[in-house]
Order: structure tokens, then C-alpha cells, then sequence
């Protein structure tokens, strides 16, 4: 087994009975790990609703940590509607030539350094700095304040030992506090003064409104971002050969990063609240008790992908969830498609190898099933032309 795999813990539960079960905090949630029964539940936001009490939805569930609901991630149709027509054009935005002019330019620099380094840890040194520092071209805010949020370490719900860490939390809404009272103070160009002016059904968001939709921003787009990119970086250190292959083929990278997403799937699963009832898989699930979509597990299903285990750099057909599915599909996905696309492009250009130095694996506990997500640590040397 290569130090750069992720392997499939699902692969039997999801041939042989589709689902899985987990307990988490005395809140059992029953996993559904096939393609199509993921996508099917995704869909059916009246039996598997979002809008439950705040953070019960994510696994492990936030409910004792915070009382935020996040928006738009938290609530059901219709509503979740006007919400997503608000952010949506924002989030957009990444599109826009000079954001991904800002980007690269972000991008170039920090390989360039890394690039000077004898070793480089690429968690807090490369992945975390460069989220970061993408973040503040998302929030439309100041470079500087990057370095405040790289303090705040990879997860803001999880410290070192604490999967569940409310100080943590705390530092992060009075941060989004005294940046909300400084916009209404101040309003400039940012995501704070953007929601600020917004409207839905004529009336102006509440604070607590916003509140949501920047935690969430902060939250969403964080150790995901961190685990596509290290990931992405253990798999480039042991497959040399791809960097060549995409330096000689850059017309492949948009399908490059879609089938990185997929074989990373750096959000494994997320929650929700069953409203009535029911079955999922000839399995009985009861009224307010919780499943789990497990996007990782439907991005190995051998019905839908064929060599799943396989990264094939130019897969063709590449229907992955790794987004997510449906209307609570990944408003930060075209922040992070640029990101990794102007990575793989940049190392592409730049990097001949990387050699793996050391290495700590990040093991998620779902009781029966243990995955691999990434790594807490990974120390490399980047090498140049
Ligand atoms: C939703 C994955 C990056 C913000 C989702 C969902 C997935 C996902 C699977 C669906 C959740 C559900 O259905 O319950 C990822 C991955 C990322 C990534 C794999 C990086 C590789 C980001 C970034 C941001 C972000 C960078 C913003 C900074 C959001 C938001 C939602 C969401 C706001 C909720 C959308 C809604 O409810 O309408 N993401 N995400 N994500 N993500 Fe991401
Ligand atoms: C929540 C979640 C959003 C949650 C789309 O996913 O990401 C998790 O990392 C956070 O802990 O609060 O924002």
C-alpha cells in the first residue's frame, strides 16, 4: 500500500447491506454508503431534513458547541432557497479573471518558497497557509488577516485531542462578531457588508443571520481545503509520473481535480434528521433519529466507477459526490476547483519530485469503519527544475 492511498473501509457494509452504523455522543446514525442511495436521500429533504437543531446535523455533532445555525447549510427547502440566491452570486465570484489572477499569484508564491526549503510540513506550512490566504480573497478582505486565522489551527471546532472544543469555537464568533459590528461601522467590499445590504422577502438578514453564513464560510472551507491539498501533495510525491503527465497535458486538469475530489472525498459524510418513520435499504430508521450521506463511500461504488480504488487523472465519466448532492450542493466548490486547479498546474510547472519525509496519518474513528482523511502530519522536500 502506497503512504499517499486512501483506502475504502466501506467497501463490504456497502456490497453487501449498503448501509452502515455508527454511534456518536449516545446519537446513533445509520451511514448510507451506496451511490445511488446517497444521491436519492440528498434529494428527499422532507423525510431526511438539515434544519434539525443546529449542529446535529454534522457527525460529530456540534449541538453542545454551538447554537449558530448555519445558513444556508442549515435549513430545508423552500426556505434554504432565498438563502442559497443571496450567497450564490458571491460565491461565483472565483470565476472572475481577477480573483484567479490574485490566486495564482498567491499560489506561485508559496510554492516558490517551499520550493527554497530543505523541509517543509505541509499541514500548517503549505495547506493551511495557502486556505488561508485563499480565504481572504473569497471574503474580500484584507491579506493580512490570513495570519490570524492560520493561528487558529486547521479545524475551528477541533483542537489537538478535543474533537469537539467549544473555547475554540468561542474565539472564532467573537471574532465574526467585532468583524460584523466593524462593517455596519464601516461598510467597504466585503462578504460582512455584502450581507449586511441583503435582503430576503424585503426584509435585512438578522446578525444572527449573517453570523451563520460566516461561520459556515469559516467552518466549510477549511479542513476540507486542507485535505484535498495535502492529500494532493502525497499523491504527486509518490507519482512523479502524473506531474509529467500534466505538464505535458494541461487541458486535463479540470478532470485531474474532479477525480482528486472523488478519490480524497475530504468531507466523508454529513448528517441528517429522519422526520417520519421510515426505511433506508430494507433498514428501519425511526423518526427523529439520524442518517448519514457517506459521499466517500459513494465515490468508491464499483456500479458507478470503474477501477474505484484507482486515481486515473483523465477519468471520463466522473459523476462523484464529493460536492455533495442535490440543493445543499458545495457553495465553496468553485473556490476550491480554482484552488486545486491552479495547484496542480503550478506544481505541474514548478516541481519535478517531492519527497516524503515523515508522516502522521489523520484516521477518522466511525466506530466499525476507520478512514484514512488525510494526514495531522506530512514533512516534505519539494525539488525544482
Ligand atoms: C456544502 C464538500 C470546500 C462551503 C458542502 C457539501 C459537501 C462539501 C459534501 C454538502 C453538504 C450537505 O449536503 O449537507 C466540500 C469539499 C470542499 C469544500 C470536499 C473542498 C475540497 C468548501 C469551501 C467553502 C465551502 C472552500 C467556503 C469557503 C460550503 C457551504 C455548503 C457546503 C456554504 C452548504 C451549501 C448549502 O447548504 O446550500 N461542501 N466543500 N465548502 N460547502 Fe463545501
Ligand atoms: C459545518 C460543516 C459544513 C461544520 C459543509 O460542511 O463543516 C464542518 O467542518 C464543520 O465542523 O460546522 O460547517
Amino acid at each position: 500500500m502506497k503512504k499517499s492511498a486512501l483506502p475504502d473501509p466501506f467497501e463490504t457494509a456497502r456490497n453487501t447491506k449498503g448501509y452502515g452504523e455508527m454511534n456518536d455522543q449516545n446519537d446513533p446514525v445509520t451511514m448510507i454508503l451506496g451511490h445511488k442511495d446517497v444521491r436519492k436521500c440528498a434529494h428527499n429533504w422532507k423525510t431526511f431534513q438539515s434544519g434539525a437543531t443546529p449542529g446535529r446535523i454534522v457527525v460529530p455533532s456540534e449541538v453542545n458547541i454551538r447554537d449558530t445555525r448555519q445558513i444556508p447549510f442549515e435549513v430545508d427547502p423552500p426556505e434554504h432557497k432565498g438563502y442559497r440566491a443571496i450567497v450564490e452570486p458571491w460565491f461565483k465570484r472565483p470565476l472572475e479573471a481577477d480573483y484567479t489572477a490574485a490566486l495564482t499569484k498567491q499560489i506561485n508564491a508559496i510554492v516558490d518558497e517551499v520550493l527554497t526549503k530543505d523541509a517543509v510540513e505541509v499541514v500548517e506550512g503549505f495547506s493551511l497557509r495557502l486556505q488561508s490566504r485563499a480565504l481572504t480573497l473569497l471574503l474580500n478582505t484584507p491579506y493580512e488577516e490570513a495570519e490570524t486565522w492560520i493561528s487558529w489551527g486547521t479545524h475551528v471546532f477541533r483542537s489537538e485531542g478535543n474533537a469537539l472544543d467549544g473555547e475554540k469555537a468561542n474565539i472564532l464568533y467573537d471574532y465574526i462578531d467585532e468583524n460584523i459590528s466593524k462593517a455596519i461601522e464601516n461598510p467597504g467590499n466585503d462578504l460582512y457588508s455584502m450581507l449586511l445590504k441583503a435582503t430576503l422577502d424585503g426584509k435585512k438578514l438578522t446578525r444572527e443571520e449573517i453570523k451563520g453564513v460566516v461561520v459556515l464560510t469559516f467552518s466549510g472551507g477549511r479542513d476540507t481545503i486542507v485535505n484535498a491539498v495535502t492529500n494532493a501533495i502525497a499523491y504527486f510525491a509518490e507519482h512523479p509520473k502524473s506531474l509529467l503527465k500534466l505538464k505535458n497535458e494541461p487541458e486535463i486538469a479540470c478532470k485531474a481535480v474532479e477525480e482528486l475530489i472523488r478519490y480524497f472525498s475530504p468531507l466523508t459524510h454529513m448528517g441528517r434528521v429522519v422526520t417520519g418513520d421510515t426505511e433506508v435499504c430494507e433498514h428501519a430508521v425511526k423518526a427523529d433519529s439520524r442518517i448519514s450521506l457517506c459521499w466517500a463511500s459513494a465515490n468508491r461504488d464499483a456500479r458507478v466507477f470503474e477501477n474505484p480504488n484507482e486515481v486515473i487523472l483523465d477519468r471520463k465519466i466522473n459523476p462523484h459526490v464529493g460536492f455533495g448532492f442535490s440543493h445543499h450542493n458545495c457553495l465553496g466548490a468553485t473556490h476550491a476547483r480554482q484552488i486545486m486547479n491552479i495547484l496542480v498546474n503550478t506544481l505541474a510547472e514548478k516541481v519535478t519530485s517531492i519527497d516524503i519525509i515523515d508522516y502522521k496519518e489523520n484516521i477518522e474513528d466511525l466506530d466499525e469503519f476507520k478512514r484514512k482523511v488525510g494526514y495531522d502530519k506530512l514533512t516534505v522536500k519539494f525539488n525544482g527544475q
